[in-house]
């Protein structure tokens, strides 16, 4: 009887602090770690600029060979913490524990999406149909009873009277809690959220592994980590540049306007000879680094850059087995960094060492030649 009451009580002071926002909540439905964390940095520009608490989602990942997406809470990879500084935030898990119990009962959650999207409802949102969709509001036992197109409103957390426009239509008192089907943001991060990047300080868990691993391999010198993004699916997407100059992430080094030069091939898919001159290149500038650290989805290329460098003293190395959010975290902590500028996971890397201050550089970007010949 005490602890049910002090729990209640424990929620009721939960909801009294948040009430007064309303919240947001949403489903990363698109992409991987990497397009979802473009994702939730406009998400988390939105749900500022609209004054409602974010309620951070598990991240959604997807293992070989199984059916469903897996969600993974938030507060795995990041901390929480640095995030309630910038805004309110509260983890789904809290929220479904918590607020979600008081003030979003099973019959008044309402998914919103810009406009219908195929299924098995006529003019739904169907926000369960397919996957990661149905496993990820499946975790949480949530279904809807209906569907709202906010369509033409948008989520450009940087236009005020937009802004305006969802208080002004979707009141936190009517509308405690906005359900969004995908991410309310754009992909890739619109430019003026990149700098929320700061507020996304890896977990205690992530950086001390990073950390561990570092000593353990590479201490007594610098290190060069790299990412070589040149699994099947990446030499399919890279086919595409011809016609997209804008692919995926590229706008981190070409600009959202291709003001910064011209998308090519090479700066998707380099040539093992492009890498390796490029390696090169940034430990003649680097004096210090004695290792390289190869992240990669695939060929991690590790035999053709022992051969290269076999004159130097330099060790190459990668980290076993394959865990992304520790290469992520390793990359970040470089001395200097190589990625990859189509890739939203280089994406990832670039921002957390632009708001460090840590150099980094991408493949095959600007083009050398043409470099040179402006310079003359
Ligand atoms: O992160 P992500 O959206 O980046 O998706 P891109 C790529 C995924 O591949 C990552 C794995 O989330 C990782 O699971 N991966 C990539 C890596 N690089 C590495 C690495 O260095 N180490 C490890 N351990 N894993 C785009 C997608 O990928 O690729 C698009 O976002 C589309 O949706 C396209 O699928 C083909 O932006 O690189």
């Amino acid at each position: 009887m005490i602890i049910k009451f002090t729990i209640l009580a424990l929620n009721l002071v939960t909801i009294l602090s948040y009430k007064t926002y309303g919240y947001l909540v949403y489903c990363p439905c698109m992409g991987r770690f990497g397009n979802q964390a473009d994702h939730f940095l406009g998400a988390l520009a939105f749900s500022k600029a609209i004054n409602r608490t974010l309620v951070l989602p598990p991240w959604v990942e997807y293992r070989y060979g199984e059916v469903k997406s897996i969600q993974v809470p938030f507060d795995t990879y990041f901390n929480i913490e640095p995030l309630n500084r910038y805004h309110q935030v509260i983890t789904m898990e809290d929220f479904m524990d918590t607020v979600a119990l008081v003030i979003w009962p099973p019959q008044e959650r309402i998914s919103f999406c810009y406009t219908q999207r195929v299924g098995e409802i006529d003019n739904s949102c169907n926000a369960k149909s397919g996957n990661p969709f149905g496993p990820f509001w499946d975790t949480f036992n949530i279904d809807f009873v209906k569907s709202i197109f906010y369509g033409p409103l948008n989520y450009d957390a940087h236009n005020s009277k937009m802004m305006e426009s969802w208080t002004k239509t979707y009141p936190p008192k009517q509308w405690p809690v906005l359900a969004f089907t995908g991410a309310p943001a754009s992909f890739p991060v619109q430019f003026e959220n990149v700098h929320l990047q700061k507020y996304l300080i890896w977990s205690d868990d992530i950086l001390s592994k990073s950390r561990s691993f570092i000593k353990n391999n590479m201490s007594g010198g610098g290190f060069l980590g790299i990412h070589l993004r040149n699994g099947p699916d990446w030499v399919k997407a890279c086919q595409h540049i011809p016609d997209s100059p804008k692919l995926f992430s590229a706008p981190q080094c070409v600009g959202y306007k291709n003001e910064k030069g011209k998308l090519t091939s090479s700066m998707c898919l380099p040539q093992k000879s492009e890498i390796i001159k490029q390696i090169k290149r940034a430990l003649k500038k680097f004096k210090d680094i004695k290792y390289v650290f190869v992240a990669s989805d695939s060929n991690h290329m590790i035999e053709d850059l022992k051969t290269s460098v076999k004159n130097m003293e330099l060790t190459i190395l990668k980290h076993q087995p394959s865990n992304p959010h520790l290469d992520l975290a390793i990359l970040g902590q470089a001395n200097y960094f190589i990625g990859n500028c189509v890739s939203s996971f280089t994406a990832f890397v670039k921002r957390e060492r632009d708001a460090k201050g840590l150099p980094s550089e991408f493949w095959s970007f600007p083009d050398r030649k043409k470099f040179k010949h402006e310079e003359l």
